[in-house]
């Protein structure tokens, strides 16, 4: 028979026993992953290799589960479940989370960027990490950075030339404050709605259209809506992979080491992906009919959209980072 003593004593290993594996990360778990785009998207392919190196460098203790297509919501939603802990992984548009973390809106600034190039460089280099590693306080551990192109503005009534053609013109943006007000600085107006409504709202005409890389613009089938495509190309935000701070925590720091690491090998998994993407999707739109405007004067966009920087200059650590990646050759 045990005495009282005794069996305090087993409580006492059994709970210490527990928390030792705990805090090693011993446990098997799974990890719930949130992305808006559908199955073969580059961003949810990277996603599942991630999660097959995952499940490789943990001696398959770890698993990632990729909910795509907006099962587990939108992606407003989805970034809020994130930083409350109830998802774990989300991969999302600068644009969204910027309204959260204010850096990831300098990322998403109007003509920010002078080429892809010049955004790959400023991303993979000691500004990329930087920005990566300052999602702490927001309650998100940043992992890795997706291309996601330039974005330029489509719609369904006619070709636009000029900022003059975009006047009135109902433009669906992001949830975020920053590219509405992007939209109305061109004279349009902006209209926020999340990315599953966007192909109803063109169709029925409460949009007259929106704004989005050849990718999207294509895999969601706006194109057969919007038969104008023009290449404003007026943001290049990328895409963000994050982990919720609570599953993060929850890891022991070689499991820390072995998530980082598979972030970062998907990115670069997911560049030649992008590319090939990139290129056919333009090539189903123009087959399709789709008329893309060229040739525009792109400065009068710019100057319109002056005053995004105006705001952001104001906050000394925004305006130190917009200066930092601007000289970046
Ligand atoms: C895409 C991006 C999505 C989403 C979407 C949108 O380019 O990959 O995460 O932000 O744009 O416009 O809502």
């Amino acid at each position: 028979m045990y005495c009282r003593a005794d069996l305090s004593r087993i409580v006492t290993f059994v709970v210490a026993l527990f928390l030792t594996a705990c805090s090693a990360g011993a446990f098997a778990r799974e990890f719930r992953a949130a992305d808006t785009q559908n199955e073969e998207y580059p961003t949810v392919q990277a996603l599942l290799y991630m999660g097959s190196l995952v499940a490789e460098r943990s001696g398959g203790r770890h698993q990632i589960k990729v909910f795509h297509s907006r099962q587990l919501g939108e992606e407003k939603e989805t970034l809020e479940q994130t930083r409350a802990g109830a998802i774990d992984l989300n991969r999302t548009n600068v644009a969204l989370i910027g309204t959260m973390v204010p850096a990831m809106n300098v990322l998403a600034m109007p003509f920010l960027f002078r080429s892809i190039e010049h955004l790959q460089k400023v991303l993979d280099g000691p500004i990329g990490a930087e920005i990566l590693g300052s999602f702490e306080p927001y309650g998100f551990v940043g992992l890795a950075f997706y291309d996601s192109g330039a974005r330029s503005i489509y719609n369904s009534v006619h070709p636009v030339a000029s900022m003059a053609d975009l006047k009135g013109l109902r433009i669906r943006v992001q949830q975020s404050e920053q590219m509405s007000a992007m939209i109305r600085a061109l004279g349009a107006e902006p209209v926020e709605l999340p990315y599953g409504q966007v192909l109803t709202g063109l169709a029925t005409r409460l949009i007259d259209g929106a704004e989005n890389n050849w990718p999207s613009f294509v895999t969601t089938d706006h194109y057969k809506h919007a038969g104008f495509y023009t290449l404003t190309e007026h943001t290049m935000s990328p895409e963000v992979l994050v982990m919720s701070q609570k599953a993060w925590s929850g890891l022991s720091a070689e499991d820390q080491k072995v998530f980082r690491e598979a972030a970062q090998r998907s990115s670069r998994f997911m560049r030649e992906k992008w590319r090939d993407l990139e290129e056919r999707s333009r090539k189903q739109a123009e087959t399709a009919g789709v008329r893309i405007i060229t040739d525009i004067d792109r400065k009068p966009f710019e100057a319109a959209m002056a005053g995004i920087y105006v705001k952001a200059l104001q906050d000394p650590a925004l305006a130190q980072l917009i200066e930092r990646i601007r000289k970046v050759e």
